[in-house]
């Protein structure tokens, strides 16, 4: 389904009011109020293709109705997010489960919401009925040579599909590792997989990015290949320029100081970007911002900091997407959430006095350091967010008027109440 462009319209009739005071407020205080709108307009978040349906558990899974039953399907949710939110315009595909058969119809359809499409994501962390070869102990680090060509073939055809949808860059996750310990030679494993990554790096158009991601745990719980953004690092440094070390927030262990390794893989110009989640305890996938919203704009003050100081395009300089699966929540529903958290946390960022924190700094005023960023998170910049959004042509308040519209129930109209969509 399309939401029809007057029913933003009315909607934010109703709400201008209410917003302009809420606007007013906070305008007073900001200095470079269209500077800063003009940055929040212009930051988009990619939708991965895999969050579009109600994600499972390994004890179940229980769908929500309506979910996307083709990547057609998949590429209109994402449309509706954009028509609402305005800060949604790409989409990440994930192959095998979103193989574009018809690339240039998919295109068109994409373009048609203002949608063009981000990383490629590869799959070598389960078995295709279609494959000759398991991938029981891993994928690019297996030992044995045959495995590990059959893995390196499909990252190039994942390569394949991304350049007909002029997707730039292939998101690479490895469940590679061990679960006890003397089962693999480690040394021998990182080599392994350079080597296979090597190979995938060769067939990457000139213009594109491989993104090494890493995950300290799960599936495998003794070792993981690529473990964390050192060994990350390690690959991408060796591997060239073309490569570099993807983020996902739930890859780290609890209390990891994330924005202290966002800010030297900016400095070494190694940051490919971010999968976005949030979690308590391990790669939860929860709502970004759901749990822990003052790190999320701790790795922003970095990222802006960082970016600005390497001259970098905010929206454009590295990638931004959302990794995450849901069993409870309307996937759509948490995706804008996602998104709004996102934005908020940057929004926050940008309000950082940073010639003031850079002084306090220099004086090792602690102190006034710790107030300069508590008075920039303490600062409600919602309806920052939502005037960005108005001159985007999007909704005041994308969430209510998704709720408003009953979409959800629209959808199960079309497309039934027992659909599953493809992902985890
Ligand atoms: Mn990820």
């Amino acid at each position: 389904m399309q939401l029809e462009k007057y029913k933003v319209d009315e909607h934010n009739h109703q709400h201008l009011n209410n917003h302009q005071r809420k606007l007013d407020f906070i305008a007073a205080d900001i200095d470079g109020l269209d500077t800063i709108l003009q940055k929040l307009a212009a930051f988009q978040i990619a939708i991965p293709s895999w969050a579009l349906g109600t994600g499972g558990t390994r004890f179940g899974r229980f769908s929500g109705g309506g979910e996307p039953r083709s990547l057609e399907e998949k590429i209109d949710d994402v449309g509706l997010i954009h028509a609402l939110n305005k800060s949604s315009n790409s989409i990440s595909l994930h192959i095998p489960w979103d193989i574009p058969e018809n690339a240039a119809a998919i295109k068109a359809l994409a373009s048609q919401h203002g949608l063009h499409f981000d990383a490629v994501n590869s799959n070598t962390f389960q078995d295709q009925p279609s494959q000759q070869h398991s991938y029981k102990h891993g994928s690019l680090h297996h030992v044995d040579k045959a495995v590990r060509k059959q893995a390196v073939e499909h990252n190039i055809e994942v390569i394949k599909y991304g350049v007909e949808l002029d997707s730039k860059a292939l998101s690479v996750w490895l469940a590679d590792g061990s679960n006890f310990p003397g089962q693999l030679n480690m040394r021998g494993a990182f080599e392994r997989t350079l080597e296979s990554l090597q190979e995938i790096y060769e067939a990457l158009p000139a213009d594109w990015k491989v993104w090494v991601e890493y995950k300290p745990y799960e599936p495998n719980f003794y070792s993981t290949t690529i473990g964390d953004w050192g060994q990350s690092y390690l690959l991408s440094s060796k591997l060239g320029k073309k490569a570099q070390t993807l983020v996902d927030l739930g890859h780290h262990l609890g209390s990891t100081n994330i924005e202290q390794i966002v800010s030297l893989l900016l400095m070494e110009g190694k940051l490919a970007g971010f999968h976005f989640n949030d979690s308590k305890y391990g790669d939860d996938d929860l709502t970004v911002g759901c749990i822990n919203p003052y790190q999320l704009f701790l790795i922003f003050n970095e990222l802006v900091e960082g970016m600005d100081a390497r001259g970098m395009n905010h929206a454009t300089g590295i990638g931004w997407m959302i990794d995450a699966s849901h069993n409870v929540k309307d996937p759509i529903e948490d995706l804008l959430q996602s998104v709004e958290a996102i934005k908020i946390a940057y929004a926050q960022a940008l309000l950082v006095n940073q010639p003031a924190l850079v002084q306090a700094q220099q004086q090792n005023d602690v102190v006034l350091a710790q107030e300069i960023l508590q008075q920039a998170y303490r600062t409600d910049v919602r309806p920052l967010l939502a005037e960005a959004r108005l001159r985007n042509g999007g909704a005041l308040q994308p969430l209510t008027l998704y709720r408003q519209q009953a979409v959800r129930n629209q959808l199960i109209k079309e497309r039934g109440a027992l659909t599953v969509s493809t992902g985890l």
